[in-house]
């Protein structure tokens, strides 16, 4: 394998489980010679991320962050600047909507449901590229995670979608704050995986059949394929890339 990511070193937030997209970019950016440090919110996580890193035969830090609690967020990467100093890239894989929001329609958004989709779900990633650019002394890589929900209307996907839209224009005003310490801030767009947040969501296995007759490629796509692109994003192959949105997604984003 090659070390596009020898003497990086990143942060990956969101891996719940072996499902987690957070996961399959973890593995790859292993792979590819970065030293990794993950935060994590609930107990649950952490115990299972203990258990991979151990089946996978990765050392790494596991930090608590809470990205709804400014201060959890300010302390983690505190921790994190005094275990390693410097780091490269950040890798934002966290998003929260209450259940009963995404279903039926988005004209009944709450406003608590409204407010917790954006906070958990794109305010986070501001409030924690603030904290990582302070450690990003040699300037950096950010990459986020998005949907198609965020440029169209996809039945069910409702707060979670105006969260996402969100979530793509913070990557481009963040993009230009943070290039000029030459710190890039993307996001890619994943086509449907079924993991943890996914489970019990309504329309999710009608999306994945839809993929595989509609999408370019006639199939869904993987936690791997997610990683390998997150990988490219966080590596000096894409050093002209920021403020942009890859869609890794078979080629569904291009149909009519
Ligand atoms: P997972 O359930 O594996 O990951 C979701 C993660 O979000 C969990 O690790 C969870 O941590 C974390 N999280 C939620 N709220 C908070 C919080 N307040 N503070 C810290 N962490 C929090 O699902 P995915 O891998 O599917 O989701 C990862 C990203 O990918 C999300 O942004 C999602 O919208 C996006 N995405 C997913 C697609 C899919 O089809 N699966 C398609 C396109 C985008 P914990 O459990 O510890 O709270
Ligand atoms: C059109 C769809 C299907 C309908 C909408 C799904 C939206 C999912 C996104 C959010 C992140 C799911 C979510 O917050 C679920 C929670 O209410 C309940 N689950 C949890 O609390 C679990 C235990 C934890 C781990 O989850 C979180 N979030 O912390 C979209 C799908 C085709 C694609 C998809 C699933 C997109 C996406 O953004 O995730």
């Amino acid at each position: 394998m090659t070390s596009l990511l020898n003497n990086r070193t990143i942060v990956i937030m969101g891996v719940a489980n072996e499902r987690s997209i957070a996961w399959g970019i973890a593995k790859s950016l292993n792979e590819h010679g970065a030293q990794l440090i993950f935060t994590y919110r609930k107990e649950r996580s952490r115990d299972k991320l203990i258990k991979l890193l151990a089946d996978h035969d990765i050392t790494a830090k596991t930090v608590s962050c809470d990205v709804l609690d400014d201060a959890s967020i300010i302390a983690a990467f505190e921790q994190i600047g005094a275990e390693v100093g410097t780091i490269h890239g950040l890798v934002h894989s966290v998003a929260f909507a209450e259940k009963d929001e995404l279903q039926g329609e988005y004209a009944d958004t709450s406003r608590e449901g409204y407010i917790m989709a954006q906070n958990s779900s794109a305010y986070s990633l501001v409030a924690v590229a603030r904290e990582a650019k302070k450690l990003m002394t040699e300037g950096g890589s950010i990459v986020t995670q998005s949907y198609i929900g965020a440029e169209r209307v996809v039945r069910n996907y409702n707060v979670m979608g105006v969260a996402k839209a969100a979530l793509e224009a913070s990557v481009k005003y963040l993009a230009e704050d943070l290039g000029k310490y030459g710190i890039r801030v993307n996001a890619i767009s994943a086509g449907p995986i079924r993991t943890l947040a996914a489970k019990g969501v309504s329309g999710f296995n009608d999306i994945m059949s839809t993929i595989e007759e509609k999408a370019p490629l006639r199939r869904n796509v993987d936690q791997e394929e997610v990683g390998d692109a997150t990988m490219f994003l966080l590596s000096n192959l894409s050093r002209g890339i920021t403020g942009d949105v890859l869609h890794v997604d078979s080629g569904y984003h291009i149909m009519a």
